[in-house]
């Protein structure tokens, strides 16, 4: 049923797609969601397990997945992995102590075997914070440009203001629209 459901939602050319949404513990993700989702901020507690929502944009039915980034949770992601087509990692640019420690969860992410076609779509968020590490900071912090065998894109976002969220989310439906 569920698959007969997917083929008549292709028919009308909406595409459906599951993303996690991963990144260290106070990065912002499960604010992004509900940023997406209800277009407002909640207020959120540290997230021990996931959320998962249904966010449509421009045509394509995302299926949501935000879990918990804590140091001893993130064992806990690669049980989502199957199925992936996207993964958005959120990076907090306020938090410039960290950022070798997300760049090491980063990289693990990239090795792993059943993400290998995932595109990845990273949020430098926290941008309405003095003395946030800009685009181009988180981006070298992560070593982005050393990616060359998937699609990737980086948007300077707040989940409190909004701003760049949108512009990431039309980066990705446009990059998973493109693939079959
Ligand atoms: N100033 C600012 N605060 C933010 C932004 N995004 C999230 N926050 C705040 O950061 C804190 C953590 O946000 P969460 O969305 O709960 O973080 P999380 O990544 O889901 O954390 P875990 O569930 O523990 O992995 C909250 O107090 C948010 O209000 C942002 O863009 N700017
Ligand atoms: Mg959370």
């Amino acid at each position: 049923m569920g698959l007969f459901f997917s083929r008549l939602f292709s028919m009308f050319g909406e595409k459906e797609a599951r993303i996690l949404v991963l990144g260290l513990d106070n990065a912002g993700k499960t604010t992004i969601l509900y940023r997406l989702q209800v277009g407002t901020v909640v207020s959120t507690i540290p997230t021990i397990g996931f959320n998962v929502e249904t966010v449509t944009h421009n045509n394509v039915k995302f299926q949501v997945w935000d879990l918990g980034g804590q140091t001893s949770i993130r064992p806990y992601w690669r049980c989502y992995y199957p199925n992936t087509q996207a993964i958005v990692y959120v990076v907090d640019s306020a938090d410039a102590e960290r950022l070798a420690t997300t760049k090491e969860e980063f990289h693990a992410i990239l090795a792993e075997e059943e993400l290998r076609d995932a595109a990845v779509l990273v949020y430098a968020n926290k941008q309405d914070l003095p003395g946030a590490l800009s685009e181009a900071e988180v981006s070298e912090g992560l070593d982005l440009h050393n990616i060359k065998t998937r699609p990737w894109a980086i948007f300077k976002t707040s989940a409190i203001t909004g701003d760049g969220l949108w512009d990431g989310m039309n980066w990705l439906s446009s990059t998973l629209q493109q693939q079959k």
